[in-house]
């Protein structure tokens, strides 16, 4: 049999690719090598928009499995396979549905918004979905809201919270690897480079927001490190976005926060699952029409407040 170096599969998957008219979407967390090859790489949403509005038929979405979801939504009539089914998100797992709706019924007043990071069960509960970028915007576009339960991040409900003056209800999640970058980290990578701008998820703990010059989602890091004068960042988020950061800014120099902060399930989309997915039409993402449609709902109403 052939051996299969990784200048092979780039090969194979580059011809399917194109007898299939797929494209491959990657988001800022990736490995580098599928970074490399996908047509586009970007934050979930840009990557949900580009699925909506691309000819292609066939999308292989490499993410995590609520990524996926979001593009299945938003595109219907498209294909969308994950490579690895198991590439799940921790954080999206720790909500329910019931969980929710036992929330809702002890606050029966409060709007409900939920992070993108949820799954679509979830998002069918939820009034209006937001992302890291337009979390506040979505929240401060919320006039009538006394109450607004916030699901699941307690940390970017945290962040969100000090930005705004509406009563947060916020869930228990967190992310599994924003927490493991610690103050500490951040002021010893502050010593070692005392010029670099520090930028932070806010999926990170307020300890570490605290000590950020910019609180971004990545799609706002990679325009804030493009646009910025500066030359150095210490970058506080998932470890592989710093592929995508030197590479469109050769000339900057980037140090991750904790080289700890490196999410197991982002991994799990290599080149060989990829040319698997292409091959045998693997792994499908469908959302049943009921909860599509109310979870399409809330993601609309975002895309709405989002453009007012
Ligand atoms: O929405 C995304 O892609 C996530 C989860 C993170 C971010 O800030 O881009
Ligand atoms: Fe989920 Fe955190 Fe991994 Fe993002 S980095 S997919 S929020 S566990």
């Amino acid at each position: 049999m052939e051996k299969l170096t990784d200048a092979l599969l780039v090969k194979k998957i580059n011809q399917l690719r194109r007898e299939k008219n797929a494209i491959i979407l990657a988001h800022n967390y990736q490995l580098p090598e599928v970074q490399e090859i996908a047509d586009f790489v970007g934050d979930s949403l840009e990557l949900s928009r580009i699925a909506a509005k691309t000819d292609a038929e066939l999308i292989v979405f490499c993410g995590v499995h609520f990524m996926a979801e979001t593009a299945a939504i938003i595109c219907p009539d498209k294909v969308v396979l994950m490579p690895d089914a198991h590439a799940g998100c921790p954080m999206a797992n720790m909500i329910t549905a019931p969980a929710l709706r036992e929330l809702k019924l002890q606050h029966p007043k409060a709007v409900v918004v939920c992070y993108v990071n949820t799954s679509a069960e979830v998002k069918a509960e939820c009034d209006v979905c937001c992302t890291s970028t337009n979390a506040v915007w979505i929240i401060d576009s919320l006039k009538d809201a006394q109450e607004v339960i916030f699901v699941p991040d307690k940390y970017l409900a945290a962040y969100v919270a000090s930005k705004t003056n509406k009563t947060l209800i916020p869930w228990n999640g967190y992310c599994p690897t924003h927490v493991k970058i610690l103050a500490e980290d951040i002021l010893k990578e502050k010593k070692l480079h005392p010029d670099a701008q520090v930028i932070a998820h806010p999926e990170c703990t307020p300890e570490v927001t605290a000590l950020a010059n910019a609180v971004l989602s990545t799609s706002k890091m990679c325009e804030y490190a493009r646009g910025s004068k500066a030359g150095e960042f210490i970058v506080a988020t998932e470890v592989d976005i710093l592929y995508r950061l030197k590479k469109e800014n050769p000339h900057k120099k980037f140090y991750p926060a904790s080289t700890l902060a490196r999410c197991p399930n982002m991994k799990k989309n290599t080149l060989e699952k990829i040319l698997f997915s292409l091959e045998n039409m693997k792994y499908e993402i469908n959302v049943p029409g009921d909860i599509r449609l109310r979870a399409r709902r809330s993601i609309e109403r975002m895309l709405e407040a989002a453009a007012r």
